[in-house]
Order: structure tokens, then sequence, then C-alpha cells
């Protein structure tokens, strides 16, 4: 994890010397946003409105241990968990709410509202599907400019706040759902990042450092692991309303502290789902992605987004799902 951030800060502090252009920064290109995986990418004028809606859909399915591919059976040889209960697939779907204002040319207010939906499969057919939905995690930021450069170049800091508006208490029957079924973290969170930005006639670029601080525990007596994040990204303008990005990202979630009250010791025995040690991951995606703005017409000032996103590499704390990809649709409205 220290080799692969000292990797990406290291492009983050070259990036300024490496791409000279002589107009200042705009939004108003179709790269003129990160690809749509990208919270907090971008700010705005003093004045201006945006409101958003983002789609992400993920896919899980198949177990590791570690970064090695784990068969229902081995896991129950190796760690006595109940063949029947261990998680076969997932999807997690999720509706993201946004809306951005610039109070000032110094700082962009947003907020995020989350609805999840999600839907586990056992091994065992005859388990049925588990399944958990609801609004998530109320979050709050601030976006400040650090810096703007005649060359295309800026940065901004992140200041983010999540509420613990999710509910932590959902279950199946009587049973309490895994961590990974629950639809918030419980407790207060952290958001820091740190946002650079660079475009040169047809290209941009982009890389965001930034992370999750857990803030004491939650009231089922847990806390979700801390994370971190680095993403990079590339996008070249193909026309002026159409431009195509590739993205890296790392991250890095540790596994819960403390546990669930709700999960009995026979729960936590029999699925890895329920064990605070087989959550959290080291995971490294590529996004291919395509932004496109309506630069005029009656769609004037609307963008519509499109990502997917793939690991190249992952490896799971304990025993998990791995993840296979993710689509992230978007529309964005700004005035
Ligand atoms: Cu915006």
């Amino acid at each position: 994890m220290k080799k692969t951030s000292l990797f990406f800060l290291t492009i983050l502090l070259n990036a300024p010397f490496s791409f000279a252009h002589d107009e200042p920064w705009t939004a108003a290109r179709p790269d003129g946003h990160a690809p749509i995986s990208v919270m907090g990418d971008h700010m705005h004028t003093m004045g201006e409105w945006m409101v958003s809606y983002r789609f992400m859909t993920m896919e899980m399915e198949g177990l590791l241990n570690g970064s090695n591919d784990i068969s229902a059976t081995d896991a129950n040889t190796t760690y006595g968990y109940n063949k029947m209960m261990l998680p076969k697939s997932m999807t997690m779907d999720m509706h993201m709410f946004g809306a951005m204002h610039a109070i000032s040319d110094k700082w962009t207010l947003m907020c995020m509202l989350h609805y999840l939906d999600n839907e586990m499969t056992m091994q065992g057919s005859s388990m049925g599907k588990m399944e958990s939905n609801g609004i998530g995690d109320l979050k709050i930021a601030g976006l400040y400019d650090l810096a703007r450069w005649d060359s295309g170049r800026r940065i901004h800091l992140n200041i983010g706040l999540s509420l613990p508006t999710g509910s932590i208490d959902e279950k199946s029957g009587n049973n309490t759902l895994g961590y990974g079924m629950q639809l918030g973290s419980g407790t207060w969170d952290f958001h820091p990042a740190v946002t650079y930005l660079a475009q040169t006639e047809n290209y941009s670029y982009g890389a965001q450092l930034g992370g999750i601080l857990r803030i004491g525990e939650n009231d089922q007596d847990y806390t979700l692991g801390n994370k971190f994040e680095a993403g990079l990204w590339g996008a070249r303008k193909i026309t002026d309303s159409l431009s195509a990005s590739a993205k890296l990202d790392y991250s890095n979630q540790d596994e819960v502290d403390g546990a669930h009250k709700g999960l009995t010791t026979m729960q936590k025995n029999m699925s890895p789902g329920n064990q605070a040690t087989s959550q959290g991951r080291d995971i490294t995606t590529l996004g291919l992605g395509l932004n496109y703005y309506f630069q005029d017409g009656g769609l004037k000032g609307h963008r519509l987004a499109a990502e997917w996103e793939t690991p190249l590499d992952q490896k799971v704390n304990g025993v998990q799902l791995e993840l296979d990809s993710t689509w992230t649709l978007g529309w964005q409205y700004a005035w």
C-alpha cells in the first residue's frame, strides 16, 4: 500500500511541470468533469448550481481468500463455515442524488443522498435471497480552492462529512444481516481529499488522494474500517461534446473494529460475511468512461456520463466475495 501511494504522490507532484497549457482550467468542456465515478472532482464558479443523479451497480461473484479463489467446499474444510450459508453472489445498486452550489470562487458546497438496494444469493440454493434497501448515509462537503494557474491547472481540498442516516439494523427475518448488507456506517465519518486537475487543448488529467476516517463507534458496537483511496485519470476530448477517459484507482479499507452486537456467535461461525476480520480489501481497478456535454440547444448545460470499472488486482481481508465489475451512469445539470 505504501509503494502504491508513493507512486500516485510522485505523479501528482510532477504533473504541474509536465502539462503546460496557456488557458485557465474550465468546466465548460466534456472532460471538464472527471470520470463519473469520481466524487467532488470539480468546483463551480460563484453563484453556480448543479444537480446530479448517479446510478451505480456493483457485481460480485465467487469467493476470495486473500487474493486467491476459494471454493465453498474448501472454505468449509479450512474455516468451518457452513457451506450453504456462504455468499455466492451479490449485487449492490446505489442511487445517488447530489447538489452543488458555489457560495464564492473559493468555496463550493455539496451534498449527496444515497439510496441503496442490496441483494445477496447464498451457496445453498434453498436459502433464498437476502435483501436490504433504504436510505444510506447523507454526505455533505465543502470544496476549497487551493490554487489555480493560468496554464490550465488547479488544485482543491475536499472536506467531507457523512452523517449516520443509513440503517445498521437490517435483518433477514429475525437474523441481523452481515456488514456488507447494512446500509450505513453508523458513525460520523470524515472524508478528506485533495484533488488536482490539469487541462491541455485536447487532453485532461486529474488525481485525487483521499480517504474515510470513522469517528468513534456506532450504537451496534462496531466501526467500519478506515479507507485510503488514490485515483488517477486522463481523458481525451474527442469533440466539443464528447470525451473518453481511463482511470486507475487504488483503495485500501481496513477490517471492522469491534463486532455488530446483533450477530450471534453461531452466525459468525457460519459465514465470513458476519465476521469483522472478513471485511475491507485492497483493490486496484481500471475504469473506462465517456462524458457527453450538451453545449447548446434545449439541453445546454446537461451532461451524461458512463463508466465501467473492473479490478486489476484485489486482496480481501479474510474470505469475501470477489468484485467483478462496477458500472456508474450519471446525469448532471449546471446553471
Ligand atoms: Cu458540480
